[in-house]
């Protein structure tokens, strides 16, 4: 099969294509560095960026709250670095709750086929599986406080004589528990707002807007360098979209006690690292949020019975996607769907507000 650029030149992806070329691997001398199980690897040149900013030299402490934990000094960590560790973001037994409840989807995926590497155990969706993950992670405070300074959208537009004003909060996008075993291998660094084709430019200080999912990890046992804690490299956030990573001179690996949390912004490169201990699990939850106008990475609406949705408040309906992006995205029969989930909900209007303009 041959594929030429002009297959990939949508509006979106030009951006990067740009500076790629594509040729079909026939052409070229096979054998170097070229992944073999991809029928359709091609031989791709780039035009990588000239000027590369070493590595901001900073320790986990740096990235690191101990205590009195708020949004404010989160945010700062996070426009720096990225990455941002909050020690005790969980009491013990809201932790308990949620362990509980994800154990026997973490039993019964144990001999799924299709695990990568064997020894690492995924339970997708955990919001519609554990309300726990709901109640005590994804709509913890702070949660919401972070996610709402990086992913909230509010915009203006006329509608005829006024000026109108949408609000389309941030939702969750994935959340996904791993449970990392003896001897599985790391993954390769990458970006997790690839699935989003978010393109990044090089940025010298953070620039808010630019980020397409945040994340949340939650350390649901011990996470250390040996038991395959995640490496990461601090800054690379503000990276151009084609900077290489380099994983033995750049990273450093996350190290969390159990309760632990750390807030990720999915541009930074990061990955799973080896787990060489001979005995030791490493599980974690890992939640995505993502703008309210984007595509959710995990569908948790399909094979859900309506029921299991009602348990939840309407600022956790939110949360879960299941109310409006203003204007007039996610609508059900042109109503907002909390009026099906919460009998006596009343939304006026597909926006929030309107403006008068007396003068420009
Ligand atoms: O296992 C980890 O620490 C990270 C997992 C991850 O980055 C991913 O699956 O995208
Ligand atoms: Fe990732």
């Amino acid at each position: 099969m041959t594929i030429d650029n002009s297959d990939y030149l949508g509006n979106a992806t030009s951006q990067t294509l740009s500076r790629v070329q594509i040729s079909p691997l026939d052409n070229i001398e096979k054998g170097n560095n070229i992944t073999p199980s991809l029928v359709e690897t091609k031989i791709i040149e780039i035009k990588l960026p000239s000027e590369e900013p070493p590595v901001p030299k900073v320790t986990l402490k740096d990235l690191t709250i101990s205590s009195d934990p708020n949004a404010d000094k989160i945010a700062l960590i996070l426009e720096k670095y990225g990455l941002c560790i909050v020690k005790n973001f969980m009491e013990d037994e809201q932790l308990e709750e949620v362990n509980k409840e994800l154990e026997p989807h973490f039993a019964k995926n144990k001999d799924d086929p299709r695990l990568f590497p064997k020894e690492t155990v995924r339970v997708t969706s955990t919001v519609n599986k554990s309300p726990a993950v709901v109640t005590e992670i994804l709509s913890h405070p702070l949660h919401v406080d972070v996610c709402q300074r990086f992913l909230d959208q509010k915009n203006a537009f006329w509608i005829g004589e006024n000026i109108n004003i949408g609000y389309s909060p941030a939702i969750v996008t994935s959340s996904i528990a791993f449970r990392v075993g003896p001897g599985a291998t790391g993954q390769a660094l990458h970006r997790d707002d690839m699935s989003d084709h978010n393109i990044r430019q090089k940025q010298d200080t953070y620039k808010y807007g630019s980020e397409s999912q945040v994340g949340i990890s939650v350390a649901l046992s011990k996470v250390t360098k040996d038991n395959g804690g995640t490496k990461f490299i601090p800054g690379s956030h503000l990276w151009d979209h084609f900077r290489k990573p380099h994983e033995k001179e750049q990273c450093l690996y996350l190290e969390m006690d159990k309760g632990d949390a750390c807030f990720m912004l999915s541009s930074i490169f990061h990955g799973g690292s080896d787990n060489i201990t001979k005995d030791e699990f490493r599980t974690l939850l890992i939640i995505f949020m993502c703008k309210g106008t984007q595509r959710q990475k995990e569908n948790i609406y399909l094979g859900t019975p309506i029921e299991y949705f009602k348990q939840f408040n309407t600022h956790q309906l939110k949360l879960l996607g299941l109310s409006m992006s203003e204007p007039f995205s996610n609508m059900l029969e042109l109503r907002d769907p909390l009026v099906d989930l919460k009998p006596g909900y009343v939304r006026k209007s597909n926006y929030s507000d309107v403006g008068k303009v007396v003068s420009i």
